[in-house]
């Protein structure tokens, strides 16, 4: 490895991001209801082999040795989230001071331990009362969900110096209203369209309430993005990839950025215009003071007749005779580099972090207690190598997470794919470092050779 640490500078941020549903369990204590997801992963046959995250990674009750493990590891910085069912139950109404309190312990432990909480709003768990009243596709859900940016705000912001409004809007709203493949199940236009321009929406509301409120901190929010290529250099795949690309990878950023959706590109779109208020155009952008890029992949995308609306059709990695993760997700070493250099290419983007990367393995843990994860320590050394090149290359890029601590609940896949750097047997809830793990560590610590 020809890079370390140093190379990034000193105020470069790095660290490992989380997700409440994903690790805290508990799903029904202390107070707190169900979420979507909750509901979703009771349904038979929505979550492979039926999983379900009601005890995860149990961080909720195991968060000090979780953040013991982290400091020994020498990480500095946790992306965390919060789970608005355990804050405001209902969505709506009445507080749960005990949700609070968790929150409260959890990130005084972190800061006693010289941890710094990043803290993410919303990563997708939406309390299931909201749901039943049409969750994301009812306005109302944008205005509840700006009294529970009030809430936290108000509870956390003494103590929160990074917030992220967002996790991954694309995501939530593309697999769960448009797909039906994650909670809360819808499918179709006529539920992705609201969906979609209500998430827009309080992503720039959660920044400038978060503005009011915590006038210090650095308020930002994140985008899921992959590099988007043709897959053969003929007109209509191009304009297929350029489809793909306005849709995962734009539609969420542009409106923020004042740039509106996407409609040139993907035409369907501008049926939103059905759902907006006459003044909404003015409330989707937000200067955040930075974005989070999330990508961990490429896609290669070919027309197609038969898709609706995009008439394009994304290749799945395993047919194309790449090296993939357990997720089917290509290994590329160049498209995280290649989504930092566009995203900065906006003019208003004034800071990127690279808020989630990370890949999903077979891991095994050996008779002797150790879990050899080499190929997840060639792709961070990889990506991490190509977000300093984009550094040196004036990418103001300022920060780099890990996804993820610990094994965790991967959404539909269940606890089938690992990215952990943290081995969990989910049996008995042992911890175990994995290579990856220790990799990450030295590397966090080491200085370079002839450097004080
Ligand atoms: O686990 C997810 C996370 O919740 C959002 N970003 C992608 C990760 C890996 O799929």
């Amino acid at each position: 490895m020809n890079f370390s640490k140093e190379d990034f500078g000193k105020k470069f941020h790095w660290g490992v991001a989380t997700s409440a549903y994903q690790t805290e369990g508990a799903h029904n204590k202390d107070g707190k209801r169900d979420s979507i997801w909750d509901v979703f992963t009771n349904t038979k046959g929505n979550i492979h082999e039926n999983h379900h995250g009601n005890h995860a990674s149990d961080f909720y009750n195991r968060y000090r040795l979780d953040l013991a493990i982290m400091k020994a590891m020498h990480i500095k910085n946790f992306r965390m989230s919060l789970a608005w069912s355990r804050i405001i139950p209902h969505g709506d109404g009445k507080i749960n001071k005990k949700g609070i309190e968790f929150y409260d312990r959890l990130i005084d432990h972190a800061l006693a331990l010289g941890i710094q909480p990043w803290v993410t709003l919303y990563h997708w768990d939406l309390p299931n009362e909201l749901e039943k009243r049409g969750g994301w596709t009812n306005r109302e859900t944008l205005y509840r969900f700006e009294n529970y940016t009030e809430v936290c705000a108000k509870a956390f912001g003494d103590r929160i110096e990074h917030w992220m409004v967002l996790n991954e809007p694309m995501v939530f709203t593309g697999a769960g209203y448009f797909l039906g493949e994650h909670a809360p199940g819808r499918k179709g236009l006529k539920n992705f369209l609201p969906a979609m321009h209500h998430a827009a929406l309080a992503q720039a509301a959660g920044g400038r309430i978060l503005r009011d409120i915590c006038s210090k901190s650095d308020i930002g929010t994140t985008f899921s993005c992959s590099l988007i290529e043709p897959h053969r250099p003929i007109e209509k795949d191009i304009e297929a990839a350029k489809r793909v690309d306005a849709l995962l990878n734009r539609l969420f950023i542009e409106p923020a950025l004042g740039l509106g959706y996407p409609v040139k590109e993907v035409k369907i779109l501008s049926r939103v215009e059905e759902y907006m208020f006459p003044n909404d155009e003015a409330l989707l952008p937000f200067k955040f003071d930075f974005i989070g890029v999330q990508n961990y992949t490429r896609e290669i995308v070919e027309y197609s007749f038969l898709t609706p609306y995009l008439h394009a059709k994304i290749l799945p990695a395993n047919t194309r005779g790449v090296p993939t993760t357990v997720m089917n997700w290509e290994v590329h070493d160049d498209c995280l580099y290649q989504m930092l250099k566009k995203f900065s290419a906006y003019s208003k983007v004034k800071k990127i972090i690279v808020t989630e990367n990370g890949a999903a393995f077979h891991d095994v843990k050996t008779a002797a207690g150790y879990v050899h994860d080499i190929q997840r320590i060639n792709y961070l050394k990889t990506h991490i190598s190509k977000v300093l090149q984009a550094k040196n290359e004036g990418v103001k890029v300022t920060g780099y997470f890990i996804w993820t601590f610990t094994d965790n609940f991967e959404w539909a896949e269940g606890f089938k794919p690992k990215f952990g750097l943290v081995h969990i047997d989910f049996e008995t809830q042992e911890r175990t470092v994995k290579d990856s793990g220790y990799w990450y560590r030295d590397f966090l610590k080491k200085k370079k050779k002839g450097k004080k």
